[in-house]
């Protein structure tokens, strides 16, 4: 069915409105780094680090020789009724991963819409929805239809409301999600899924987040792979991608005292460090996903270490895989839901120095398992130091 015979929210795309100036990288590169943090930033890193930012800016044309005025274009687009609330329409964006939802409005959203764009997640691993201008309350309470929110242990919050994570970028802070990761695998029991409203968004383009499908990652796999890796579990931590210091540091520039940082320390080192199953069985579809990245998978339980590096680098390199991804265009008020048991993501790094600002609502998860299909055994994550006492 086409949008235009049926009556839905504008399909308008914004057109380009100002174009990337490119302006010259500071001298030394270093002087960009993550020195200044201030309250509400969060996941990011300095230029030097970030390598992909850095080319995208080197490589962006000084000006937009070719374009002209900007002109805004409407579009057809093919859309489904969603079975239980069927005047929201759904449009696919990937193969088998990621629909945009037109029609849902975040702010008054009743019980039977909640149940059918849940029973829409957990087909399509990430749903969208636009044009959703509410209130920062009014994305906590849509969340907290999908289950009890998550509170970080120790990112900065959001000013008013520690349900948020503001995760904003900018010419001091460059954008560093772009790696991809399940939400918050540094812990035991990782969140279920992750509301992300576009606050800014860089212009003409850029910073847009790529989903990948983890169960068509293991589905990809040659058989005697997937027998391999079925059932064996992997150590996670924060560690790989500098959580802890990137929170330490903003800490100490906050005006933190030593014996704040004291408290920080301890807190930290009282998290657990888990290990998940390197297959993850979705605790409501019943399906395998591929449960390792690079952000947060160190080594393979009971393997040698070069063995498991290279057993993990095959595994990491399946969510390149194009056909198992869709990608998303953030407008402003745009909001994605994805389901973290099974799908991974990664907020691309190319609009640096523009702003883009972003916010989190993460629903809690519980633990994660691998189930064995034919004895319908159950194991779970276990913490590290629970197994090195055992
Ligand atoms: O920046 C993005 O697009 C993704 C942000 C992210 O990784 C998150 O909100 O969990
Ligand atoms: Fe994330």
């Amino acid at each position: 069915m086409l949008v235009s015979e049926v009556s839905v929210p504008t399909l308008k795309r914004r057109g380009a409105e100002t174009r990337r100036q490119p302006v010259p990288l500071p001298s030394p590169i270093s002087a960009m780094s993550n020195q200044t943090a201030i309250r509400g930033v969060t996941h990011t890193v300095g230029l030097e680090k970030n390598y992909r930012a850095r080319a995208v800016h080197e490589t962006s044309v000084a000006e937009d020789l070719q374009c002209d005025a900007p002109v805004t274009l409407t579009r057809e687009v093919t859309t489904y009724r969603l079975k239980g609330a069927p005047h929201l329409l759904v449009e696919h964006l990937g193969a088998t991963i990621g629909s945009v939802v037109h029609g849902v409005d975040m702010a008054a959203t009743s019980p039977s819409e909640a149940t059918a764009l849940k029973a829409l997640l957990l087909e399509r691993k990430v749903i969208f929805f636009r044009e959703q201008h509410i209130t920062e309350q009014q994305h906590i309470d849509f969340s907290r239809q999908f289950g009890p929110l998550e509170i970080h242990p120790f990112n900065p919050m959001h000013p008013e409301h520690d349900e948020i994570i503001p995760i904003y970028s900018g010419a001091k802070y460059v954008g560093s999600t772009n790696r991809w990761h399940s939400d918050v695998m540094w812990r035991m029991e990782p969140s279920l899924g992750s509301l992300l409203r576009a606050r800014v968004v860089p212009t003409p383009s850029g910073g847009d987040t790529l989903f990948a499908d983890m169960y068509a990652a293991y589905n990809g796999l040659p058989a005697d792979l997937k027998e391999q890796i079925d059932g064996l579990f992997a150590v996670n931590s924060g560690a790989a991608n500098g959580s802890k210091e990137k929170a330490r540091t903003r800490l100490a520039e906050r005006g933190a005292s030593q014996e704040e940082l004291g408290a920080f320390d301890r807190r930290y080192a009282s998290i657990p460090i888990p290990v998940h199953p390197v297959v993850r069985t979705h605790p409501e579809t019943g399906k395998k996903a591929l449960y390792v990245n690079r952000s947060f998978t160190r080594f393979i339980v009971g393997m040698e270490d070069s063995e498991s590096k290279q057993l993990l680098e095959t595994l990491y390199r399946q969510a390149d895989t194009p056909e198992y991804q869709c990608r998303f265009k953030w407008e402003v008020g745009s909001v994605a839901f994805w389901d973290n048991r099974a799908c991974q993501h990664y907020g691309s790094s190319d609009y640096w120095p523009q702003r883009r600002r972003m916010e989190r609502v993460t629903v809690a998860g519980d633990r994660p398992y691998y189930e064995d299909s034919k004895t319908r055994e159950r194991q779970y994550s276990y913490a590290l130091e629970e197994r090195a006492q055992a």
